[in-house]
């Protein structure tokens, strides 16, 4: 088949999970076209399939570059020049009004919700009415979790089939050797990577940090960057353990450092699904996380801990009972053993794979 995937191609989870999955397809036969203002930064090297850029042309009577225009423009021409049969969006806003706008019900449509497209910006009426329309007549909806569907449904009328995302388990693997690099033989080594956005409250992160080392040896390596990365530091200065906390803002290859962890933590307010616990797990390093979104869907009591959101102090205490846990060790075994079994990729491009002939012959 050949499709047009289209996704933003920084450090977010969409970006990660369309890149991978185009891989996967271009690398089964199919012809992929892959749309992003850049080169996603995930798309595996060597990889076969066509990167399409989104130009951007901006004029001084625009306010600002006009991208949902640019993008479907840029659609539009691939569906006459490149004959695309299908196009697959990641993260609705705008992607779903782009792709609408360019495709015209030539070919059939199919929208990947993510999290903060359905949550944070799929509630603001500058954009919710338009979205859901465009959701509302797509060939097929998909949602990262459970939470993220009944979310979509509230805010979208729409009832997304629910696919889970993937993680690459010979990617993120174990990485016990590299511990040394980070911490030192008598610290536990605690992990958190994100985009550092508001909604991941790393702050929260260092706060418990705090209060883990007032109990335990430990270093926390915050691995990534964002708007929110200057005030964690600066926490992590006046909570008096900035000596304690490694912060990484290139993440280039984040499975080095997340395999060397003994846990990986997780204080996010909302998640549509949190891949980056799932692929804290794939190392074989159990997570702590908050109970918010799709995560307790993939965070069972056998590979990590759920504490309330907000809950700093049981936050805390369940890092420090797993750190001194007899079962850790099992646990690790346990987190490796989930992810293969549960996110493997092929079985997830199975059904991507499927829903787009389903979303064919419908057409
Ligand atoms: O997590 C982010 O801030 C970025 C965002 C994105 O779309 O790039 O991530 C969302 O999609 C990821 C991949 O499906 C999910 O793992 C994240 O949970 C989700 N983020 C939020 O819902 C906050």
């Amino acid at each position: 088949m050949r499709i047009g995937m289209v996704c933003y191609p920084g450090l977010g989870g969409s970006g990660i999970v369309a890149s991978e999955l185009a891989d996967r397809l271009a690398r089964r036969g199919h012809r992929v076209y892959l749309f992003a203002t850049e080169l996603p930064m995930r798309l595996p090297e060597g990889s076969p399939v066509q990167f399409m850029p989104v130009e951007l042309p901006n004029y001084p009577v625009f306010p600002a570059p006009l991208y949902t225009l640019a993008l479907a423009g840029a659609l539009e021409r691939a569906i006459r020049e490149e004959s695309l049969e299908l196009i697959h969006t990641h993260y609705a806003i705008p992607h779903a009004v782009a792709a609408e706008l360019a495709a015209e019900g030539r070919i059939p449509l199919v929208h990947t919700l993510h999290g903060t497209d359905v949550t944070l910006l799929g509630i603001d009426p500058a954009y919710q009415t338009l979205t859901a329309r465009a959701l509302q007549k797509a060939a097929a909806v998909t949602a990262v979790s459970q939470n993220l569907a009944q979310q979509a449904q509230r805010a979208f009328g729409v009832s997304p089939q629910v696919i889970y995302n993937a993680v690459d388990t010979e990617r993120f693997r174990p990485n016990l050797e590299a511990r040394r690099y980070y911490a030192a033989p008598d610290e536990f080594l605690l992990v958190h990577a994100s985009n550092f956005r508001a909604v991941k409250r790393v702050g929260d992160i260092v706060h418990v940090f705090a209060k883990i080392r007032q109990k335990l040896k430990a270093r926390l390596v915050l691995v990534g960057t964002g708007p929110e990365r200057a005030e964690a530091l600066s926490i992590a200065h006046s909570l008096r353990v900035d000596d304690s906390v490694t912060s990484l803002a290139t993440a280039k290859n984040p499975e080095a450092i997340i395999g060397a962890a003994d846990v990986f933590l997780l204080a996010s307010e909302y998640e549509g699904f949190g891949q980056s616990g799932l692929e804290a797990l794939a190392c074989g390093v159990p997570v702590v996380a908050t109970r918010v979104g799709g995560v307790p869907e993939w965070l069972t009591p056998e590979v990590g801990r759920l504490v309330e959101f907000g809950d700093l102090e049981a936050f805390a205490q369940a890092v420090v009972e797993l750190l001194t846990s007899p079962q850790l060790e099992q646990m690790r075994l346990a987190a490796r053993n989930h992810a293969q079994a549960h996110f493997n990729p092929e079985l997830i491009t199975d059904q991507y794979e499927a829903l787009y002939r389903r979303a064919h012959q419908r057409d």
